[in-house]
């Protein structure tokens, strides 16, 4: 009942160029029904990939936004200004943010909750680094994160939105953790999510697994029964893995 989410996180990659030769290239074909795929791309792509999108089934996310609506923050980009150009989802939180932008939980809370004010869906990270895990910290943290991202809201509000367990050691590294390791400590923020909205919410919360996730091991995350998609950084870059990605979640 959970429909499957894949999410490929460009980071900093592609120009406009390069981000609208690769829709041209997954159109019809990163398009699997029964699977939801979401591209979440720079700020500058936004705009002409919310347009090559239209009449797809691809939907198109950011990747950071501010959480106040407006003001004087230099450089920053409000939730209504992506939610008028068509974007759908914003990907908060990410360790790439919390490690060196000095993202906090706070933050993170403040910014999911404004993404849901202005329309949004957000993808919301955690994740532990390796000391953390090597200490037999992981689901602490993956506790104390996933329920800082997630107070404030309301029930249905926490329902929607796509939460991405990421541990560190595993991001760009090319070291996945193991399909059932991931299993694991999702299904504990799946309980997370019980204890703080009940049954229902945490029965209906898509939960993703991110880190290194290529092609070849898609099927095995997908086989478990809580992991319901991923979060793609390095192998959603090229069209034809981002595809097999895609078809890979069905
Ligand atoms: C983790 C992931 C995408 P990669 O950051 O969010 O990146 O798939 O390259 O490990």
């Amino acid at each position: 009942m959970r429909k499957p989410i894949i999410a490929g996180n460009w980071k900093m990659f592609k120009t406009v160029a390069e981000a609208t030769s690769f829709f041209a290239d997954v159109k019809g074909k990163a398009e699997v029904e029964g699977v939801e795929s979401v591209i979440c791309a720079p700020f500058t792509n936004l705009p002409a990939l919310v347009e090559a999108a239209k009449g797809t089934s691809i939907a198109i996310g950011a990747q950071n936004m501010h959480f106040e609506e407006s003001g004087a923050f230099t450089g920053e980009i409000s939730g209504a200004m992506l939610k008028e150009l068509g974007v759908q989802y914003v990907i908060l939180g990410h360790s790439e943010r919390r490690a060196y932008f000095a993202e906090t939980d706070e933050i993170v809370n403040k910014k999911t909750q404004a993404a849901f004010k202005s329309g949004l869906t957000p993808i919301v990270c955690v994740g532990e680094k390796l000391e953390e895990r090597e200490a037999g910290h992981t689901k602490e943290v993956c506790k104390v994160q996933t329920e800082a991202a997630l107070q404030g809201l309301t029930a249905e509000q926490a329902a929607q939105t796509v939460i991405a367990y990421e541990p560190i050691w595993a991001i760009g590294t090319g070291k996945s953790s193991t399909a059932t390791d991931a299993e694991d400590v999702i299904a504990y923020i799946r309980d997370v999510v019980k204890g703080q909205f009940g049954e229902e919410t945490a029965a209906a919360v898509r939960i993703q697994y991110g880190g290194s996730v290529k092609p070849n091991n898609i099927a095995e995350y997908m086989a478990q029964p809580n992991i319901d998609g991923a979060l793609v950084g390095g192998a959603s870059l090229e069209p034809a893995s981002y595809i097999a990605l895609v078809e890979g979640a069905k």
